[in-house]
């Protein structure tokens, strides 16, 4: 909560964070991201009564329906196995549901409407017609083989079939989801509906995939980082890096900022952290992309191949001095402890390539200490957008050129930074709180139709 928040409106907050625990119990991570986001917005509509009036943030935070599911399939070893999943379609104002499904253990209803809530206000960021959701499931596809994940994947969309469609909702990849997933969940779908149209997005090039789909919410990130940088009259060359995760928006980020003269000297995976003082050139990010896309290999690997590098087993990377810090693993990898570490340290950006990686605290420290905090919704919009190019090319039956999505990608991240900066600036201070900004532009548009449906 910032500082600057009056007893009034913080009453107003409290209030409404009461009801949704009520109605949401035991969901802790949706209860984070509505307290972030209602933190930004209760000020907001205090001063715009017609959302108010309308209950507009109590309709916003509840999804249109959560489809739950059971998904059984046999291991090679023929075992019967048994897991849950889930499709949060959350809002559809301004567009057909959108977002991305995950695979991870960790996966509950709780994480993936944490996910689709964030979903809606950052679509409608990206300004294309794309409403927000988010599915998945808890199946832990590490150590699976190929033919375990296709079964998995089979099963799963004869349910999830029913629910899809090019103009009704279109997942995508996240955490545990990637190339090799989604073709397993489009050959499936095609076999079961007899259409061949864009019901998933990120799909392999040969059939309807977008150029840069795969490298967009990195790039997108990075992009991001330079405009906050560049509202300064900084940027990023000669910055020092640090990106945890080393799954495809970590590598992403890392290609693109190590483009653009920065040096990334740490990255993770859930087994710990590695530290190379020389930084990760793009040598040693092909490796990296080989071992983690290919090999599916553990991080540690890379200090058997790059000496000068150390491995901390179980440990985060934020002790590593940086400039520029970009969580890019998972939610609440940046604790209360971890902010002051990266603060004493002299960091000057904090980028989200990850949703909510950044606990609520650990955030509200970094904004009060005028750290420059690119918040997920804004900072990772870059895979959603293209994702959305996927559709419209789909659409049309054509197929851009790199160059064009990239352009478009660019182009998108610099308005979203725009509208950020436009409700985001700090009255009297040149500083921007890009939270407040994001969630705000985010929201707007969404309410304005919701308004106009009249009570739905
Ligand atoms: P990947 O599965 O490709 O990679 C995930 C990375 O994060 C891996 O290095 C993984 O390590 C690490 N990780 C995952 N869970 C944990 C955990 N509980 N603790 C520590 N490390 C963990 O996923 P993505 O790169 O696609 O996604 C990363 C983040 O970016 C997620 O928050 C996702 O929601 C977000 N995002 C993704 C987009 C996309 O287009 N893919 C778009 C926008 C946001 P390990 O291999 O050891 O599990
Ligand atoms: O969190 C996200 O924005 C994603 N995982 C991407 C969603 C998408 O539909 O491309």
């Amino acid at each position: 909560m910032s500082k600057n928040t009056s007893p009034s409106v913080q009453k107003e907050i409290n209030a409404f964070m009461r009801g949704l625990k009520k109605r949401n119990p035991g969901q802790k991570e949706f209860h984070a991201a509505v307290l972030e986001v209602v933190s930004s917005l209760i000020p907001y509509v205090i001063e715009h009564p017609k959302y108010r009036d309308a209950q507009i943030l109590e309709r916003l935070s509840e999804p249109d329906r959560t489809v739950s599911f059971r998904v059984t399939w046999e291991d090679d070893a023929g075992n019967i196995r048994v897991n849950r999943a889930w499709r949060v379609q959350f809002n559809n104002s301004i567009g057909p549901y959108k977002g991305g499904l995950r695979f991870h253990p960790t996966v509950t209803e709780s994480v993936l409407k944490f996910l689709g809530f964030e979903q809606v206000l950052k679509n409608s960021l990206t300004g294309l017609p794309m409403g927000g959701a988010k599915g998945g499931a808890n199946f832990n596809p590490k150590g699976k083989s190929d033919r375990e994940v296709m079964r998995f994947c089979q099963s799963l969309m004869i349910e999830l079939h029913r629910h899809v469609g090019e103009d009704t909702d279109v997942p995508a990849g996240d955490i545990g989801v990637g190339a090799r997933e989604i073709s397993y969940l489009f050959g499936q779908y095609k076999r079961l509906e007899n259409r061949f149209v864009g019901i998933l997005t990120g799909k392999g090039l040969s059939f309807g995939g977008s150029l840069v789909r795969t490298e967009a919410t990195g790039y997108g990130c990075v992009y991001f980082c330079q405009d906050i940088l560049d509202q300064i009259g900084d940027s990023l060359e000669g910055k020092t890096c640090v990106v945890s995760g080393s799954g495809n928006v970590a590598i992403y980020t890392v290609e693109k900022a190590t483009s653009l003269g920065a040096t990334v000297v740490g990255m993770s995976d859930s087994s710990g952290f590695i530290h190379d003082p020389d930084g990760i050139d793009p040598e040693k990010l092909a490796y990296l992309k080989d071992l983690k896309e290919v090999k599916r290999g553990r991080i540690s690997e890379y200090v058997e191949h790059y000496p000068e590098a150390t491995f901390h087993a179980d440990k985060r990377p934020w002790r590593i001095p940086c400039d520029v810090a970009f969580p890019c693993a998972t939610q609440n990898e940046i604790s209360l402890s971890d902010a002051e570490t990266l603060i004493k340290n002299g960091v000057q950006v904090v980028c989200e390539g990850a949703n909510m990686p950044t606990e609520l605290d650990a955030m509200n420290l970094l904004l009060q200490s005028k750290v420059l905090f690119g918040p997920a919704k804004a900072a990772n919009a870059g895979g959603v957008a293209v994702s959305g190019l996927e559709q419209s090319q789909n659409a049309l039956r054509l197929s851009w050129s790199r160059e064009e999505v990239d352009e478009r990608l660019n182009g998108i991240m610099r308005s979203i930074h725009t509208k950020c900066v436009e409700y985001g600036q700090e009255p009297g201070s040149d500083y921007i709180n890009y939270v407040n900004g994001a969630n705000i532009a985010g929201f707007i548009k969404v309410a304005d139709a919701m308004l106009a449906y009249g009570v739905v």
